[in-house]
C-alpha cells in the first residue's frame, strides 16, 4: 500500500459514513494532512446521506448537503445565491434550487479583453432518491468545490468564471439546469451570449474507471456540436497529455446538465469516469481494474457510498477541473 494512503484504510476500515468522519479525525496528524480534501467532503456527504436517506432534488438531505457547498464557499470568500425553480414529477410540483457563485473578472489598467466573458462549469447536487449518490454526482459536486476554493486564491483573472451546483439533474430534462438557461434565454439579455463555455462535472471517481473527456469531435449524436467544444476538449485533454496521463473521449449523454448549453449553441466539455458500462480490454489495460465489468457497478443503487469511489481517479479529476477552472481564467480567447 502506498504509505499516502494508509489513512485511507483505517477510513475505510471503520463503518461508513460518521464513523468514516471520526476515523479521518482521529489519524495521527501527519497522515491527516495527506487526506484529500476531495475526500474530507465526500465523507460529509456520506454522512448527511446517512442522516437524511438521501440527497434527492427537494427533501431535507439535499437542503443539508446544499448548505454545506454554501458554507464552503462563504468560507473561501464567495457571496453564492440559489436560484429557486420548480418541476413537475408524476403529477407533483417539487421546488428546488441551483445555487451560484462566481469568481469575478478583474479589468486590469487597459481593460482586459475578455472582461466580458463568463465561463461556466457546473455539477449537479441532486441524487437519485434511496441512494447516496456519492459518484453520481457527490463527486462532481466536491470536485467543482475544490476548483472554486482554488481560484479564489488567483488574483487578476480576466474572463469571469461562474460555478453552478445544479438542483435536479436525475429527473427528465435536468431541469435545474433547464431553467438556469432558458431564463437567460428569454430575458433575452446578453448575459447567455456572454458564456462562452460550458463544464459539466457528472461522476468522476467510479470505482472500475476511465478517464473520460466529452467528445466534442462526435458528429454522430444527434446533438449538433458547439463551436467551441472541440478547443474545451482540449483544455482537458492537453492537461491529461502534458501529464501522461491516458485519457478516452467519452460519448455525449443525452440527459445530464450539458444539454441545454447545448441546445442553445454554448460550447461544451466535461469529464466522466463511467457509470453501468462495462469496461474494455482497451480501457482495462489503459487505467486498470477489470475489463467486461461496469465501470459503477452501483450506477443508481443505494451501494453509490462512500466506498463506491477510486480515490486516485477523484484526485486526477479534481485537479483538471481545478487546472481548467484557472487556465480558462486566466485566458478564454481561444474559445471566442
Ligand atoms: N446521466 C448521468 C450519468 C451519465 C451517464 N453517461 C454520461 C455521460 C456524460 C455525462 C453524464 C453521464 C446521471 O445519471 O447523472
Ligand atoms: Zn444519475
Ligand atoms: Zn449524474
Amino acid at each position: 500500500m502506498k504509505p499516502s494512503r494508509a489513512w485511507k484504510a483505517i477510513a475505510d476500515s471503520a463503518t461508513l459514513g460518521r464513523l468514516a468522519l471520526l476515523a479521518t479525525a482521529t489519524l495521527p496528524l501527519a497522515w491527516q494532512a495527506q487526506v484529500p480534501a476531495a475526500y474530507v467532503h465526500l465523507a460529509q456527504f456520506q454522512a448527511l446521506a446517512q442522516e437524511h436517506g438521501d440527497r434527492a432534488a427537494g427533501t431535507p438531505g439535499y437542503e443539508a448537503a446544499a448548505q454545506y457547498v454554501e458554507q464552503e464557499l462563504a468560507d473561501a470568500g464567495y457571496e453564492s445565491h440559489r436560484q429557486y425553480f420548480t418541476f413537475e414529477y408524476r403529477g407533483e410540483e417539487v421546488e428546488s434550487f441551483n445555487i451560484l457563485a462566481e469568481a469575478e473578472a478583474e479589468d486590469g489598467e487597459t481593460g482586459a479583453a475578455d472582461a466580458d466573458t463568463v465561463v461556466m462549469l457546473g455539477a449537479h447536487l441532486d441524487g437519485v432518491p434511496g441512494s447516496p449518490a456519492i459518484n453520481d454526482n457527490a463527486s462532481g459536486a466536491v470536485a467543482l468545490l475544490e476548483a472554486a476554493k482554488a481560484l479564489s486564491a488567483q488574483e487578476g483573472i480576466t474572463s469571469t468564471v461562474r460555478f453552478a451546483w445544479w438542483g435536479a439533474e436525475e429527473y427528465r430534462r435536468s431541469p435545474g439546469s433547464r431553467h438556469y438557461v432558458e431564463d437567460l434565454a428569454e430575458d433575452d439579455s446578453e448575459e447567455l451570449e456572454s458564456i462562452a463555455a460550458y463544464l459539466n462535472v457528472d461522476m468522476v471517481a467510479s470505482p472500475n474507471p476511465v478517464i473520460g473527456v466529452y467528445d466534442a469531435t462526435d458528429t454522430d449524436s444527434g446533438l449538433e456540436v458547439p463551436d467551441g467544444s472541440v478547443e474545451v476538449m482540449e483544455v482537458f485533454t492537453d492537461y491529461f497529455d502534458a501529464r501522461d496521463q491516458p485519457w478516452v473521449p467519452t460519448d455525449w449523454n443525452f440527459v445530464s446538465d450539458q444539454v441545454a448549453f447545448v441546445e442553445n449553441d454554448i460550447a461544451v466539455g466535461g469529464l466522466f469516469t463511467g457509470s453501468d458500462e462495462r469496461k474494455s480490454p482497451r480501457e482495462a489495460r489503459l487505467f486498470g481494474g477489470e475489463a467486461r465489468r461496469p465501470r459503477d457497478p452501483n450506477y443508481h443503487l443505494p451501494g453509490d457510498d462512500l466506498g463506491n469511489v477510486d480515490l486516485d481517479t477523484l484526485e486526477t479529476m479534481t485537479a483538471a477541473v481545478t487546472h481548467a477552472a484557472n487556465a480558462l481564467a486566466q485566458d478564454s480567447s481561444d474559445l471566442e
